[in-house]
């Protein structure tokens, strides 16, 4: 075998969940990003907009909207909350909308929220070894319910896309809240 056909592909870091490699990219989403989300708009607001809320390496070895192919990621979210919600992704559906995903946790406590088109919602926990489908038409996003970080890896087509904008404008039909100290979806 010749040195050119010879690849160094990611590796995935098992001490700390990170994914390190020349095509892997990292992507830093900070509090400020996810203005209008929280309910508690005067909470948010006394907040460091400036702090970083999660951070997603990515390895993504086709080019975006390839047929066919698969995107991998880690995400990185921290604890916290904004009034008495949880940290949480800004959350999506697919652009593609009939496009799935799988979800797994690594470390930390996590509640994986899921709507429907119709607006259902329903939390699945996440916890180091917990699986997730995601199946098409359905809007995912990740609170995070422990003290600690909460990394979860992901894997979904590459055709998928990110819808945000439906997010932006109607948000999830419930929220992730610390309620006497323990996580509800309400
Ligand atoms: C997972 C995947 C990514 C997503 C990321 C952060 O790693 O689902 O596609 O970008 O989580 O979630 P969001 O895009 O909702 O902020
Ligand atoms: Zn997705």
């Amino acid at each position: 075998m010749n040195k050119e056909s010879i690849k160094i592909n990611p590796q995935i870091i098992f001490t700390n969940g990170q994914l390190n490699g020349p095509d892997v990219i990292h992507k830093k989403k900070y509090l400020s990003q996810l203005n209008g989300l929280f309910e508690d708009a005067a909470a948010f607001k006394e907040m460091a907009g400036d702090q970083i809320a999660y951070e997603v390496d990515a390895w993504c070895p086709v080019t975006e909207g390839t047929e066919g192919g698969l995107f991998f990621g880690l995400t990185h979210l921290y604890p916290g909350t904004v009034g008495d919600e949880y940290f949480m992704t800004h959350g999506h559906f697919h652009e593609m909308e009939n496009r799935a995903e799988y979800y797994w946790g690594i470390e930390g406590e996590g509640m994986l929220v899921l709507m429907d088109k119709e607006g259902n919602t329903r939390g699945e926990t996440m916890f180091p070894g917990s699986l997730h489908y995601i199946p098409g038409f359905t809007a995912h996003r990740v609170a995070n319910i422990g003290n600690g970080i909460l990394r979860f890896g992901a894997c979904w087509p590459s055709d998928a896309g990110h819808n945000y904008e439906t997010i932006n404008t109607e948000g999830f039909s419930k929220r992730v809240k610390k309620i006497d100290n323990k996580a509800l979806l309400v």
